[in-house]
């Protein structure tokens, strides 16, 4: 274990880092993960390291999505194992939603490996270890899925998604619920609704959102989901990077 003191400019980013390395060092997160990790740290920081207004919206209409869903389903992959392990299972748990492993380069040791570290972390079901479902359209390995999981979903979250599963993840004509800190990838662009923040915020914000709504009726959380457009979400967010304004 490093040490970061609490003071530091950077010790959210430090101990995210931190986190990602442990997660690799575990056999949680892939090599990749790394690299993608660097890629989120940069839009990260160009956003400011904030949950803009904008996001925040967003992340109060997806919880409002996995509130009304029939099927609501929280996608895993080895990053999000290791950043946000305990609040995936809160949010869950707020919203009555299961939890998949889903990985982009799936191996059986690193599904168990999450399925595990999930556990530990409070979740009583994990789903993914099956893959009795396929999403059509993807080589095999990168297509398996849960047939009563993601397979059988109304509404999926799917965080730091590939952009090609993304995509035939919404031609399933499931709601696809997307966090990516780049407003331009493929998964934000095709996703109902993009939520461009930090996993490490989004997540926890999401389940704040689901309690409060919790108690809402269908109608209230209805509106709240057709006033939403993910087109101004993503100009938005592209808005908050031009625009330097860091905070
Ligand atoms: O564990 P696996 O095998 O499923 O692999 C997971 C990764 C993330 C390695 C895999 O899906 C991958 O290679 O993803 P990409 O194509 O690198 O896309 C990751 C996206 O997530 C990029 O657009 C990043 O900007 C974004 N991102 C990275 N870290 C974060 C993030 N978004 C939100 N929060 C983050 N912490």
């Amino acid at each position: 274990e490093i040490e970061i003191p609490e003071s530091h400019p950077r010790y959210q980013s430090l101990l995210t880092r931190h986190r990602i390395e442990a997660g690799v060092e575990k056999g949680i997160t892939s090599k990749q993960g790394l690299i993608a990790q660097g890629r989120g740290e940069a839009f990260d920081y160009l956003i400011g390291e904030r949950t803009t207004e904008s996001a925040e919206q967003a992340e109060r209409v997806a919880a409002a999505h996995l509130l009304l869903a029939d099927s609501p389903v929280l996608s895993v992959n080895g990053n999000v194992a290791a950043l946000v392990p305990g609040e995936i299972v809160e949010l869950a748990k707020a919203t009555g939603a299961e939890i998949e492993v889903n990985l982009f380069n799936r191996t059986e040791e690193r599904m168990e490996a999450i399925a595990e570290h999930l556990r530990e972390h409070g979740a009583e079901e994990v789903k993914g270890l099956t893959a009795d479902g396929r999403i059509p359209g993807l080589d095999h390995e990168r297509a398996k899925v849960d047939a009563d999981g993601i397979g059988n979903a109304d509404v999926v979250l799917v965080p730091l998604e590939d952009g090609d599963r993304a995509e035939a993840l919404g031609e399933m004509d499931k709601t696809e619920l997307v966090i990516d800190l780049n407003p331009m990838s493929r998964s934000a662009q095709v996703a109902s609704v993009p939520i461009v923040d930090n996993v490490i915020r989004a997540v926890p914000n999401m389940t704040d959102h689901a309690r409060d709504l919790a108690a809402e009726p269908n109608s209230t959380l209805e509106g709240i989901i057709e006033e939403f457009d993910p087109e101004a979400a993503l100009s938005a967010a592209e808005d908050a990077i031009r625009s330097g304004d860091m905070e």
